[in-house]
């Protein structure tokens, strides 16, 4: 591990973490299924106790994804609501968490619905302008939290300005960095406490896991966290954590083909005439594209846009596809394409969907590894068939 240090990205992908097996010598991490290990006596244990506690698989995936986002330390959960639920039980009754008022339904859904109850106060906020974050801390406020690009409308969040904010009143900032992930976006670099994850998405790549984790260089908040993780106990099973290490070791590969597939297929629907409008961080159309460029290394694999005719022809060109799977998610190997408003942010009351710009008609899509003329063709025979249906063509 130590002489990974300072190694560059694609090879901590590969290793980190990782090491053959001091026993058998298998050069893949072993997946340790067993949920408890023996003890030289009551109260002795050798290095680990109990499964939820910790287990070694775990602990490799935690040290590969500290790695990753060049962290002090990292925590795996069983998915990325268990991961930001688990943060959110550090904060009581009372205090308020600012939020970007773009969000992915289920973060919504905890932040609102479960945490609400229980007396935590919230305010959203379109934070792409971080003066706003002004506008509405409180005394009592105690987390920040964004993502960027946001999911679903994929605006950028300046993380160096809202992390200035926050630092100079003490309040922590949390951004979810699974849109980017860590091979385009270094959030704790720019000055946030705290990063998560669904590593359900990118980090694990192949739609086979659901999984989370936290990243921090916060001793004080490692340690909290480390006790909730154990307490709560949503933590992933040894096999998932092996897959998601073993899905890590291609990130730096899949990311740089997700972004050039996504450039190709925004650019073909720039121009599609049954295509309004086109929402990719990497377009210069895009109104964050400079903060795409200092900010990313690259503008991601994510992208929305608005079907001429609304939700009606976009239903029909969604159950056209064929390369496109019409699914939840993100972030694996195949192309996926959903429509927010029905699907993954059908928590979000209409009206603050509206306001978003969750318009009649949006369609996001997760753009794979698949041959880009694929996927263009298929959105284009998709696109037609619909507007032919509904007389646009
Ligand atoms: O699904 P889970 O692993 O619990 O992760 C939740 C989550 C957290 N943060 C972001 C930015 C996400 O996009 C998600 C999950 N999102 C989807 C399932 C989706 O289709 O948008």
């Amino acid at each position: 591990m130590s002489k990974l240090k300072a190694m560059r990205f694609d090879t901590l992908a590969v290793h980190a973490g990782q090491e053959p097996d001091p026993l058998s010598g298998a050069v893949m991490t072993p997946i340790v299924l067993s949920s408890t290990f023996a003890q030289d006596g009551p109260g002795k244990p050798r290095a680990y106790e109990y499964s939820r506690t910790d287990n070694p698989t775990r602990r490799t995936l935690e040290h590969c994804l500290a790695a990753l986002e060049g962290s002090k330390h990292a925590l795996a959960f069983a998915s990325g609501c268990a991961a930001m639920s688990t943060i959110l039980h550090v904060l009581r009754p009372g205090d308020h968490v600012i939020a970007c008022d773009d969000l992915y339904g289920g973060s919504y859904r905890i932040l609102k619905k479960v945490m609400g109850p229980l007396g935590l106060e919230s305010t959203q906020v379109d934070l792409s302008d971080p003066r706003r974050l002004d506008e509405v801390i409180r005394p009592n406020t105690k987390l920040v939290w964004i993502e960027t690009p946001t999911n679903p409308t994929l605006k950028l969040i300046d993380i160096s300005a809202v992390a200035e904010r926050c630092k100079s009143r003490s309040i922590p900032l949390v951004v979810d960095n699974t849109f980017a992930t860590p091979y385009l976006q270094k959030p704790l670099e720019l000055g946030a406490t705290l990063v998560v994850h669904s590593t359900t998405k990118y980090l694990n790549g192949h739609s086979d896991v659901v999984g989370g984790c936290v990243m921090t260089n916060d001793s004080g908040w490692h340690e909290q966290l480390r006790f909730l993780q154990n307490a709560i106990g949503a933590v992933p099973s040894p096999f998932d954590c092996y897959l998601v290490l073993r899905g890590i070791k291609t990130l730096h590969l899949r990311m740089e083909r997700h972004v050039q597939n996504a450039h190709r297929v925004a650019y073909f629907l720039a121009s599609h005439p049954m295509v309004e409008r086109v929402i990719y961080p990497g377009l210069p159309s895009h109104p964050q594209h400079e903060l795409a460029k200092k900010q990313m290394k690259a503008a991601g694999g994510m992208l929305s846009f608005v079907v001429r005719g609304g939700d009606e022809v976009a239903r029909i060109a969604l159950s056209e596809t064929s390369v496109f799977t019409c699914a939840e998610s993100l972030g694996g190997v195949e192309s996926l394409i959903e429509m927010p408003s029905i699907m993954t942010h059908g928590s979000i009351p209409p009206e603050q969907r509206k306001a978003l710009g969750i318009v009649d008609g949006f369609v996001r899509i997760s753009v794979g590894v698949e041959d880009p003329d694929d996927l263009c063709e298929d959105l284009d025979q998709a696109l037609r068939k619909a507007g032919k249906k509904n007389g646009l063509l």
